[in-house]
């Protein structure tokens, strides 16, 4: 008996029943629920900081179905954004404001599921936010990362999430708005850096959380990079699983902790033994890795 067949003979026997069991036991919901409370676990997550968004395959939007018939009437409500690449995809979203390590606690309540309409323009909750809930306050970001994302991997690029660990904020005040030269610090901080992220990382200056201008720029920067800072906020990882998302993000963390210690040691951000940019390169080569010109700078 597949899942489907499964899910009927549990209609069958009510609604209340499958809802007892709820979609929140499914395992790719939990993975995704779970998000919260590993990034929590990191120190990532005060109060309602971060949020996150997996878009479905076509078997988890039929997972779904028994619990989306009721609402298909909910109104269309534009998403402030316009992204073709997204027409017709389901997003599951955490809800605004929840504490993102209470999600997998109860998944009908502090997530849910947006139908992104044909123009890419709309968005409507087919199921979640319980409790008279609502998307994500960047709701907006989210829907042109997944699609330029979406684009730039061939369809593989499904999770993105965003978190607000300490030394990414706290960096915004040692280091330029750069992403070149951010980069190749963190490039040269530990051998892992250049084989996690060789495409470097997208920036975008400080702005307005939940703002049009900063889901505008960081769809510019997801283009080309899985992981962007919003500088003086937080971080932004995508990846085709969740693991893969919360995986980038622990690594560029990391490098950026190495940072910090290094320039803590050394008493300031002139370290003494920084890696060389032909030691980088060596490296690089080593490990048959291309790094992005674009994001190299001494
Ligand atoms: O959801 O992290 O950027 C709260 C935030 C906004
Ligand atoms: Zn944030």
């Amino acid at each position: 008996m597949d899942n489907t067949d499964w899910f009927e003979t549990l209609r069958e026997k009510g609604q209340g029943v499958v809802d007892a069991l709820g979609l929140g036991h499914r395992p790719w919901m939990q993975e995704f629920a779970q998000l919260g409370s590993v990034g929590y676990a990191q120190g990532w997550h005060e109060r309602n900081g971060g949020n996150a968004s997996m878009r479905l395959t076509t078997e988890e939007v039929v997972a779904l179905r028994y619990y989306t018939t009721t609402n298909q009437q909910n109104p269309w409500v534009p998403l402030g954004v316009e992204v073709p690449a997204m027409a017709e995809e389901c997003l599951l979203v955490t809800a605004a404001g929840c504490a993102m390590e209470r999600v997998a606690q109860d998944p009908a309540r502090f997530m849910g599921l947006v139908q992104i309409d044909g123009t890419g323009a709309y968005g409507r909750v087919l199921w979640g936010f319980e409790g008279g809930g609502r998307p994500t306050s960047e709701l907006a970001s989210h829907v042109v990362i997944q699609g330029a994302r979406k684009e730039a991997s061939d369809g593989a690029s499904r999770v993105v999430y965003h978190c607000h660990p300490r030394v990414i904020a706290a960096l915004g005040s040692v280091w330029p708005e750069d992403k070149a030269l951010i980069t190749t610090r963190l490039w040269k901080m530990m051998t892992e850096a250049i084989m996690v992220f060789p495409e470097g990382l997208g920036l975008v200056p400080c702005e307005v959380p939940g703002s049009l201008e900063l889901a505008e720029a960081t769809a510019e920067e997801a283009r080309t990079h899985r992981a962007i800072v919003w500088s003086r906020h937080g971080l932004l990882a995508t990846g085709n699983s969740c693991e893969d998302a919360f995986g980038l993000a622990h690594v560029v963390v990391k490098a950026a902790e190495i940072y910090r210690d290094a320039c803590a040691l050394a008493g300031g951000p002139d370290l003494p033994y920084l890696m060389t940019t032909a030691e980088l390169k060596r490296l690089a080569a080593g490990l048959n890795i291309c790094l992005n010109e674009a994001c190299l700078a001494e």
